[in-house]
């Protein structure tokens, strides 16, 4: 765990479906009619009450974010986050990646959720390259918490080894010395 400033930071390595948090964030399409990855397992741990109301809302544009009820899942609530797919490197992608954090984020605050949950988000499907997905993530999580002090928990979920270490990498040089 790391504290910043008064919000406490964790990174777990498993299935976010899984975490008993206020919100857990979905890294989902501008249709927002479920896919495969995280999106998928959310659909299905959730049933389909999250469909329906995903339907109703009717598709979010990249780096913004929309939110639903859980369903079945422990959590309360599903946000909606749509990643960029990875291009070049020079087509908006860090900016929109950033909202993407940013706006989950206000919606919690919005909603009084304290507790949330990210996985990394455009990191599959998406093909952003890892490292530089979880640079923009964890910047994105700390500027949010130096301008609005709300959030008490935020808990990083990561499915891979490998991801799991770069964040892991990128949060202890952060928080060394
Ligand atoms: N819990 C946590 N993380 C997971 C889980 C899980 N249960 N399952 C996969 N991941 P992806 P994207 C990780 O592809 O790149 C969908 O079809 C996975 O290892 O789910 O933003 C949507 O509908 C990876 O690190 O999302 C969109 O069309 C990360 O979640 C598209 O994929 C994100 O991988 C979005 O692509």
């Amino acid at each position: 765990m790391y504290l910043y400033n008064k919000t406490k930071i964790y990174i777990v390595q498993g299935d976010i479906t899984k975490m008993e948090v206020d919100v857990i964030v979905n890294a989902a399409n501008n249709t927002l009619l479920g896919g495969g990855g995280v999106d998928g397992a959310i659909h299905r741990a959730g049933g389909p009450t999250i469909l329906e109301q995903c339907k109703k809302i009717g598709g979010c544009p990249t780096g913004e974010a929309r939110i639903t009820t859980a369903g079945n899942m422990p959590s309360k609530y599903v946000i909606h986050a749509v990643g960029p797919i990875y291009k070049d490197g020079r087509s908006n992608e860090e900016s929109l990646l950033y909202n993407a954090y940013y706006n989950s984020l206000k919606l919690a605050k919005e909603y009084e959720l304290k507790t949330v949950a990210f996985p990394a988000i455009s990191t599959g499907a998406y093909g952003y390259p890892k490292n530089e997905a979880a640079d923009v993530a964890t910047k994105a999580v700390m500027d949010f918490i130096d301008k609005e002090n709300f959030i008490e928990e935020v808990h990083f979920v990561l499915f891979s080894q490998d991801n799991f270490d770069i964040y892991k990498e990128i949060l202890d040089n952060k928080f060394k010395g």
